[in-house]
């Protein structure tokens, strides 16, 4: 492919005020926010299996994107024209991350061992391209979920084959990561649950998702690898359930198995959506339970109950969830990965670029409204005052173990304590919050 591909030829900047041309209107990579530069408070990610490898399929039909690279040809050659214009979006977004699962970027062979070089030799040529690239790699993942041998799952498959397949792919895919400087590398168990109760032994394939937890931490600690473990939850689909099922679900999970310590969770906004949640209960749960990692930022659409990845462009949403991720500090090796797909008829190249530059400016312009909210303390000193008591001699001895159901009796029955309601205050401050967006 000798062709350019994207119209856009010089990365795109940050320019003030409008513009006509595709500019950041609030991203400014240089821009201290929360005591660090934007660009390494946000630590963008592009992926590559939505923008490079999805052809824009749905249930109902088939590609729609009709990319150079998925037409006829030598299957290594095609993988490399791809890779040539993934890194070409890189530099066009700046952005510093990129992030992708081992079947992305090479073909799969007829034997793992194959598979394993292909993706090897792509891994090289990244490798090579980052050299002289701005781009670094965010996390990188194996994919366990589209072959048909992992239809009944990777770890958690009743045949101990397949488990070990899955071992094996993992490990390949970890040291790849780790060759290329990864900042993490992400578990999400596309098809870790089951589908009926009715052929499943719960019991067996939780303690099998476990042992293999447990063997992915050994492994990272065998090679010297020094970025986080990460799970991504998502409590459905393809699956019925999904062992994964949510923040809490993994932390009850990691505590089971002694992994608390070594391992933190990866958000994606459209799963936490998905279980019933919103996306900032999801981060201030993760965050509260010291293991938020990284998030997949994108949304869904909250007419249709499946995981659609839309790339984020809602700002009262974003500043929100910007408002809980950064309160206490921000992500540490995580960022803020672009899990997100343009729509299917989004069918020009330039579409992949305006899809990212809105939702990093969306980022962006979230990180500066939470900035305000978090520097002028508006939810904290609310707060703060809700839970005064707690700080108070009687509140500190209760939590300390210091009182026993006896003593609270006493005490209440003895002094007549009467507690008093107070207001929640929660439309004051919904409208405090307005009045920053
Ligand atoms: C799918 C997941 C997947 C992970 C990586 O719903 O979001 O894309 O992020 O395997
Ligand atoms: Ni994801
Ligand atoms: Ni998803």
């Amino acid at each position: 492919m000798t062709e350019r591909f994207f119209s856009q030829q010089n990365p795109v900047k940050y320019r003030k005020g409008k513009s006509k041309s595709l500019s950041f209107r609030w991203y400014d990579p240089d821009r201290e926010v929360l005591g660090k530069r934007m660009e390494d408070q946000l630590r963008f990610a592009a992926c590559y299996w939505h923008s490079f490898v999805w052809p824009g399929t749905d249930p109902f039909g088939g590609e729609s994107f009709m990319r150079p690279w998925h037409g006829e040809g030598e299957e290594m050659e095609l993988a490399r024209a791809k890779a040539d214009v993934a890194f070409e979006m890189f530099r066009l977004l700046d952005v510093p991350f990129f992030t992708f699962h081992d079947r992305d970027i090479a073909p799969e062979g007829d034997t793992l061992a194959e598979s394993n070089r292909n993706v090897r030799e792509i891994g090289d040529l990244f490798a090579e391209k980052m050299e002289t690239a701005k781009v670094r790699l965010l996390w990188g993942t194996a994919n366990m979920f589209s072959n048909r041998r992992f239809m009944a799952g990777a770890a958690t498959n009743p045949d101990p084959e397949v488990f070990a397949y899955a071992a094996a792919q993992v490990k390949n895919a970890l040291e790849l990561t780790h060759q290329l400087g990864g900042s993490n590398y992400v578990l999400w168990g596309g098809r870790e649950g089951y589908e009926t109760l009715l052929n499943t032994d719960m019991k067996r394939e939780l303690n099998q998702l476990g042992r293999f937890l447990t063997m992915v931490v050994e492994h990272k600690n065998k090679i010297g690898f020094k970025g986080t473990i990460l799970i991504e939850p998502k409590p459905k689909e393809p699956t019925v359930h999904q062992y994964d099922f949510d923040v809490g679900t993994i932390y009850g999970m990691l505590k089971a198995f002694d992994l608390d310590k070594h391992v933190k969770i990866n958000i994606e906004q459209n799963h936490a959506i998905l279980a019933g949640h919103t996306f900032e209960h999801e981060l201030a749960l993760a965050a509260a339970l010291g293991i938020l990692g990284s998030i997949d930022i994108n949304r869904g659409d909250y007419l249709l109950g499946w995981d659609t990845d839309q790339f984020a462009m809602n700002i009262p949403e974003m500043a929100l969830a910007c408002y809980h991720i950064f309160r206490h500090g921000g992500l540490g090796t995580g960022g803020f990965n672009f899990d997100a797909k343009i729509r299917r008829q989004s069918i020009d190249p330039d579409d992949l670029l305006e899809a990212h530059v809105g939702s990093m400016d969306a980022c962006a312009r979230g990180l500066l409204i939470a900035e305000k909210i978090i520097n002028d303390g508006v939810l904290d000193g609310v707060v703060a005052e809700r839970y005064a008591g707690w700080d108070k001699r009687e509140g500190r001895a209760i939590l300390a173990g210091k009182r026993s159901l006896d003593d609270l009796s006493k005490r209440v029955l003895n002094k007549k304590i009467e507690p008093q309601p107070r207001s929640g205050k929660q439309e004051h401050l919904e409208r405090l919050i307005n009045s920053y967006i």
